[in-house]
């Protein structure tokens, strides 16, 4: 804490020149809880469309922030976009709550991406929705199960629907130009889901995510086990999907047209989210045990999920449950992870599920406890009529899990594969001078918040690049082309450079396979999981093994989708023959 303080005291003093231009700016706070008792910078009053085009209004800024020295009336270096401009929000139909949809084995469903007329904090917008609904339909299949879905393009941009998670066949992973086209507005592709695993997934495009899942265009798939016994039994099952998003009075802060903005942390938030909603609620009796299945859809923000003061245990992951299950006191769930944790609610009331981070104020060089409120759970008085109280106090261990991982422990002590190296190239001298500025700063393992706010608005993919580099070749991200085989277990050691002028956590996804978190930083996990997103934090070394069990082309990521669009992703290919 002295050495942050320190560090930050010299730029806090350069930071006072430019104090004063602060204060000539509106200060309009939004209507939100998370920000009471904060005055925010922005600009609310102006409009938001000039001549039919859209105007770039700054995003809501905390005005104990300076602005940037130099960067006072700065503008990103793309121009502003906005869904639907110019057509009035009334003339689109109101999305509604996403329906469940029970599918059989071979049966199909269409799936539509439109624009839609959502009401956020009183406000109305247009947005995107799959079938007119937030979040899209949440597809219930049994594990083994093939589906169809017919999918159609009715937003203004290309896109494509990526399944996250699933280890399906190649032509359906919704890579644009990698596994099939883009699909052009107004035109239709048809995928085929195979749903090998157990567990919790979910779809959104992979084209422009920063502007197209921010809108709203994500679903889950709830894939169910083939045995009863497979989960312990439960009151009730919840889904729930994390998100936020950025606005002001005006409305949304417009996105960027040609490149993302906020390329260097990723758009960061101002209203909190739970399946499209701010006022999530769920009734439960005195006792009941609730199974939530829980999804970060967010462009970039890591959640430290509370539940009031329910106890909860952690069950599973992305693609199977955990060896055992374990007590926690919250959930750190980072863009596009998945867990699946079981809480009892005891105590009759409201228990308020939230976002309980240390956020760091990087100006101040101080940390700040800061919660914010994402959704309730509303505990009666009455006791549950079938309590299953006593099966929640086991921790149950997963002989399956643990038998299908003990195989692969074999390849734990392998020598590693391949190496990447996380890092951070600009090319972009006045953004360069500013990050020079904070340089020096402290870095957090993972920012749990947007603490520069107008230099990551600043900051375009145009800009900014995020490397993954293979330092054994030196080849970065699309450079890189591994090849493997069907079968091949490959360890993989991921470093995540802090010597750049903004390290940052990625959280890193693996397409259509599926791996283990060996260790990081040489401590080795004794509770492992099948993954296909975990974090990497900024300083760390991670040893991840993946099981290629897949043939085709495919992507490992960034899921901060501003990162991706910097360039942080990479290529490697699966032949099919066998190794035995
Ligand atoms: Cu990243």
């Amino acid at each position: 804490m002295g050495k942050v303080r320190r560090l930050l005291i010299v730029g806090f003093f350069v930071t006072q020149a430019v104090v004063q231009a602060q204060h000539e700016h509106s200060q309009n706070p939004v209507n939100h809880d998370q920000h009471v008792g904060h005055d925010m910078h922005g600009s609310a009053d102006s409009s938001t469309v000039d001549d039919g085009q859209p105007v770039w209004r700054m995003p809501p800024m905390d005005t104990s922030m300076p602005m940037l020295p130099g960067l006072e009336r700065a503008m990103p270096s793309t121009a502003p976009f906005l869904p639907g401009v110019g057509v009035d929000p009334q003339s689109f139909p109101e999305a509604v709550p996403g329906e469940i949809i029970e599918m059989e084995d071979g049966e199909s469903l269409n799936l539509e991406a439109t624009l839609v007329r959502r009401t956020i904090n009183g406000k109305s917008f247009v947005m995107y929705g799959y079938n007119g609904q937030y979040p899209g339909p949440l597809i219930k299949a049994e594990k083994g199960s093939t589906v169809i879905v017919h999918f159609k393009n009715d937003i203004e941009m290309p896109t494509t629907v990526h399944w996250h998670g699933l280890r399906l066949d190649n032509r359906f992973d919704g890579v644009p130009n990698v596994t099939q086209p883009p699909v052009a507005p107004g035109e239709t592709f048809t995928y085929e889901l195979f749903f090998r695993d157990t567990g919790i997934y979910w779809y959104h495009p992979h084209m422009r995510e920063d502007i197209q899942q921010d809108l709203g265009l994500y679903g889950n798939m709830l894939v169910a086990p083939l045995r009863t016994d497979y989960y312990a039994p439960v009151n009730r099952e919840e889904i729930m999907i994390l998100d936020d998003i950025l606005m002001d009075n005006a409305g949304l802060i417009p996105w960027g047209e040609t490149v993302p903005t906020h390329a260097l942390m990723g758009r960061f938030g101002n209203v909190m989210l739970i399946n499209g909603t701010t006022d999530y609620r769920v009734s439960v009796d005195r006792g009941e045990i609730v199974r939530f299945y829980i999804t970060n859809v967010a462009n970039s923000r890591t959640f430290n999920l509370v539940f009031g003061g329910a106890r909860m245990k952690v069950v599973g992951s992305d693609v199977s449950k955990f060896e055992h299950e374990e007590w926690v006191k919250s959930v750190v769930i980072a863009p596009a992870e998945r867990y699946i944790i079981e809480a009892r609610f005891e105590t009759p009331g409201e228990a308020l599920i939230t976002n309980s981070i240390q956020a760091i104020d990087e100006f101040r060089g101080e940390f700040y406890p800061r919660v914010d409120t994402l959704g309730t759970v509303v505990v009666s008085d009455n006791a549950v009529a079938d309590d299953f109280g006593h099966g929640f106090e086991t921790l149950r261990t997963h002989e399956d899990v643990r038998q299908d991982v003990e195989t692969y422990r074999v390849h734990f002590d392998r020598p590693v594969d391949h190496r990447l190296e996380l890092t951070l190239r600009v090319n972009d001298l006045p953004l360069i001078r500013a990050m020079e500025f904070e340089a020096g700063l402290y870095s957090p393992p993972i920012e749990w918040n947007d603490a520069m706010p107008m230099m990551n608005w600043l900051s375009s993919a145009d800009q900014i690049e995020w490397i993954l580099r293979d330092p054994d070749t030196g080849k970065e991200n699309m450079e890189i082309n591994w090849a493997f085989r069907k079968g091949d277990v490959v360890k993989l050691r991921i470093f995540n450079n802090p010597n750049t002028l903004h390290p940052m956590n990625h959280p890193f996804h693996m397409h259509g396979q599926r791996y283990l978190v060996l260790s990081i930083d040489g401590v080795l996990n004794k509770n492992l999981v099948w993954k296909d997103t975990s974090v990497i934090p900024v300083g760390s070394t991670v040893d991840i093994l993946a099981d290629i069990s897949n043939p085709g082309t495919w992507m490992m990521h960034c899921h901060i989708a501003e990162h991706l669009h910097a360039g942080m992703m990479l290529s490697f290919a699966v032949s099919d023959d066998t190794r035995e």
